[in-house]
């Protein structure tokens, strides 16, 4: 059969698009080559519906090797002794953790996503918020997670379980305090670390496993794997909340979630992306993943600077993990302006609510820079005033064309210093 140029053609754009621009989506990044090149491969057509050693189909003992070695690798990064890799994205292993632990219309207690929160922590346009009772906590005027509300909240309403986690929150988290606030009220905590995840990986923030009954995470933010999701759990344990499996039988927690992934709410697992995992994996458990966690700090931390020197308004005055959130109120911005024109100037971020928003979520009154992407480009923290720089300019000249193009040359010939996948020519 002949090769499907077209396609090609189009993936060959993408690679260019990615090159030549500063790539600051918080939750993106850059995968090794040798990550996407599993992902391509042979365990795409197997059938592998169950977990290794339990099958439904013949022919899986390879498959098995691989799932196998992607869960030991990822048990020994967070120090686990469960992990389940089988979910193929972040909203997917949360909907498992929700259908393991949660009947419809329970309440639990999540991160507003205006605050910063995630569509599957009880947004009413996700399944999290149509069938289960969300409430949520919220930040307070500094910008950071409202530990008082969410106690009150909690003693007020008795969730049954309480989410910590987000998508646009720059600070770390109190989990020995949510763990605290739960125990007065028997709810159970989960912790979605897909954005920290890699940070936490090395140590370089709050441990949530100590605290948190389960965690998810997706693979591909700044774990710098392919996409997909993961749930884990520390020490497995009996659940005291009397739980129980579809037939009517107390289980442990890691047997509940196991079948609330398989057969619960996925088919067969994508083996070729769990293949793409255990690479990813044995990547994060080398040393050099750990100066990569800490320049992904030290670069978030020189941009906070650059842009606070320039008048922005950073939400909680800076960051201590991988992203930072701007209100643009100040500089007579909205978000979707901003992006729109920084998208112009192949200077690539989302528009973002910020905490307390008066604009409606597609127009919104802030922006969200993340730089693990920029930081495997191999950006170091001289870079990133560069980068304020380059956006400022943007900024600054939303209506003049001409600067825009001359920024976008400017961010092409910046960008050629960092070369991204230089073995696909
Ligand atoms: N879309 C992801 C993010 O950008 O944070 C969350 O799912």
């Amino acid at each position: 059969m002949q090769k499907d140029n077209l396609v090609f053609e189009l993936i060959n754009k993408e690679l260019e698009r990615q090159r030549n621009g500063i790539e600051l989506i918080a939750s993106e990044n850059f995968t090794s080559l040798q990550v996407m090149q599993a992902m391509g491969t042979v365990p795409t057509n197997k059938y592998a519906e169950g977990y290794p050693g339990k099958r439904y189909y013949g022919g899986c003992e390879v498959v098995d090797e691989i799932e196998s070695l992607a869960i030991d690798r990822l048990k020994k990064i967070f120090n686990c002794s469960w992990a389940n890799v089988q979910p193929h994205s972040g909203a997917s292993a949360n909907a498992a953790v929700f259908l393991a632990v949660m009947k419809p219309h329970e309440k639990f207690l999540g991160l507003d996503l205006s605050m910063g929160g995630h569509l599957t922590h009880g947004s009413p346009a996700n399944f999290s918020g149509k069938i289960y009772n969300a409430i949520h906590y919220g930040v307070t005027k500094e910008g950071i997670i409202d530990y008082d509300q969410m106690e009150a909240k909690a003693k007020a309403e008795k969730p049954k379980m309480i989410i910590c986690g987000a998508s646009a929150y720059s600070r770390d988290w109190d989990y020995k305090r949510i763990r605290a606030i739960a125990d007065k009220v028997g709810a159970i905590v989960f912790a979605d670390i897909a954005h920290p995840a890699g940070l936490i990986a090395k140590g370089l923030l709050n441990d949530p496993f100590d605290h948190c009954h389960i965690v998810s995470s997706t693979t591909h933010k700044t774990l710098r794997g392919p996409r997909g999701g993961i749930i884990m759990l520390r020490n497995d344990f009996e659940n005291p909340w009397g739980i129980k499996d579809p037939k009517g039988n107390l289980r442990m927690m890691s047997s509940l979630l196991d079948l609330a992934v398989f057969p619960g709410s996925q088919g067969g697992p994508l083996e070729h992306v769990i293949a793409a995992k255990a690479v990813s994996f044995g990547e994060i458990l080398d040393d050099s993943f750990t100066t990569y966690g800490k320049q992904i700090i030290s670069n978030a931390q020189a941009l906070a600077k650059s842009f606070v020197s320039k008048g922005y308004n950073l939400i909680s005055g800076g960051t201590d993990n991988h992203l930072m959130l701007i209100d643009l109120r100040n500089k007579n911005l909205t978000g979707k302006k901003a992006q729109e024109t920084l998208d112009k100037a192949h200077i690539t971020l989302n528009k973002n609510a910020v905490p307390f928003d008066d604009k409606s979520p597609f127009v919104t009154s802030g922006i969200r820079v993340g730089v693990p992407a920029v930081t495997t480009r191999g950006m170091k923290e001289n870079d990133m005033e560069t980068v304020a720089s380059l956006i400022d300019k943007v900024l600054m000249h939303t209506e003049n064309d001409s600067v825009i193009l001359s920024v976008k040359e400017e961010v092409k010939s910046f960008m050629k210093q960092f070369s991204l996948y230089p073995e696909l020519g």
